[in-house]
């Protein structure tokens, strides 16, 4: 047998397996000219309205009616017959056929999550038929460690008690390089957990690994932070600065936002005073979803008092999808966007999204969801973009910390590598 020059597939499979919830989600597994490798799809709580849709299997007598089953039968006979034969490595022609043969604008037909799985595991065969590590394979040129946003105060919809604020995350840029920012990271959790322990406070954490105590108000929460990041030995604002993503469609309703914490009911204008309140007295240099994502006015306005300020992010407003992202181009409703591949279903559409917003002078942050597995793609795929940003939560449970320590690797791995040093965002 003459020596086989691509990856040709030659088996689909999928499987249910669970998620960091405890909770099913989708795992597919591809061999391509005799290397199998295995991609796991996440799943998050926040979702926005306008994603790709997560197929579930909505019988009640298995997992709550959360099931994949229906998605795992989709990925086997409806797109693993079309699969056989095609070239992994050709990942646009690959995503198009998954595309086409769903038909909808959502994937509502066989769900983003079958087709997601495809896509990545797709990727991975090839990066390993060709002996490469999964970056280099997306990016030869790969050099760009990314800034890791590290959620460690859950609150929202991320946790039962807790600050309205969905996620506060670190955001050490001033670090050295990825491996000092996660140690850097790992001291002020800690300092943080202490902290906590004395003023007699939980210390269990949220689904993203972060700590999720009651507390009285939203600054607080911000207060605690920064005095444990000063114990913890480092400066704030010139080591670590924060990022909030607020995740405001969860509390808006009927027009207005609702604060749960203090029982305030806010305006959009009213909203946009309160984060420039907060802009003000601490060092926040990024804002995910401050508005409800129909909220489109209010992001223009946001944009333009606060856009030279700080990063503004778009996440349940644009869900990675390039018409979405395009519209809010148009509108200048944000400065920056959230990457999240299971939002639009396939690879190619997720890197056309960052290409869009690259091309357009926008930031762009590749991110976890708060369901997530041991899969490391998001943090290839970080380095590959060199977008100088990943989310991917708190500096403790394995789902987490599995992408932080694929990264810890991946540095190691590149003679070069660098942070991002000129984010516009940070003064
Ligand atoms: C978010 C994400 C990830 P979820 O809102 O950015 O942190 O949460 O996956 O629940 O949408
Ligand atoms: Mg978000």
């Amino acid at each position: 047998m003459g020596e086989k020059l691509k990856p040709i597939i030659e088996r689909v499979h999928a499987r249910e397996i669970l998620d960091s919830r405890g909770f099913p989600t989708v795992e597919v597994e591809i061999t391509a000219s005799g290397r199998t490798s295995i991609s796991a799809v996440p799943s998050g709580a926040s979702t926005g309205e306008f994603e790709a849709l997560e197929l579930r299997d909505n019988d009640n007598n298995r997992y709550l009616g959360k099931g994949v089953l229906k998605a795992v039968n989709n990925v086997i006979n409806i797109f693993g017959p079309k699969l056989i034969g095609m070239d992994a490595s050709s990942q646009k022609e690959i995503d198009d056929m998954l595309i086409n043969l769903d038909g909808t604008v959502n994937k509502s037909s066989f769900g983003a999550n079958a087709s997601l799985g495809i896509s990545m595991a797709c990727s991975v065969v090839s990066a390993a038929f060709y002996n490469k590590p999964l970056f280099s394979y997306l990016n030869p040129n790969s050099d760009i460690m990314p800034i890791p946003m590290i959620n460690v105060l859950n609150g929202g919809m991320h946790a039962d008690q807790g600050s309205d604020i969905q996620e506060i995350m670190l955001f050490p840029h001033g670090a050295k390089n990825f491996t000092n920012a996660i140690q850097m990271a790992s001291e002020i959790f800690h300092s943080l957990k202490s902290e906590l322990k004395k003023q007699g406070m939980s210390t269990s954490v949220g689904d993203e690994g972060g700590f999720a105590p009651s507390l009285n108000s939203n600054d607080q929460a911000i207060e605690i932070l920064l005095n444990s990041i000063e114990k913890a030995g480092y400066n704030v604002g010139s080591d670590v600065s924060l990022a909030l993503d607020v995740a405001a469609s969860s509390f808006f309703k009927d027009g207005k936002y609702h604060l749960k914490i203090d029982g305030s009911i806010l305006d959009t204008n009213e909203m946009i005073v309160f984060y420039e309140d907060l802009i003000r007295q601490y060092p926040i240099v990024s804002v995910e979803d401050g508005l409800d994502e129909n909220d489109w006015e209010g992001w223009t306005t946001m944009n333009k008092i606060l856009g030279s300020k700080i990063q503004i992010v778009g996440d349940d407003l644009t869900v990675t999808n390039p018409q979405k992202l395009q519209k809010a181009i148009d509108h200048q409703s944000m400065n920056a966007i959230l990457i999240k591949l299971n939002q639009i279903g396939t690879v190619s559409e997720t890197i056309k999204a960052i290409k869009l917003a690259k091309s357009n002078g926008m930031n762009y942050i590749i991110s976890h969801r708060s369901g997530e597995t041991e899969d490391t793609f998001i943090s290839d795929l970080s380095v590959a973009m060199g977008g100088g940003q990943i989310k991917t939560g708190s500096v403790c449970r394995s789902d987490r910390t599995a992408k932080y320590n694929r990264l810890l690797r991946i540095e190691e791995q590149i003679k070069n590598a660098r942070l991002k040093d000129n984010l516009n965002f940070i003064k």
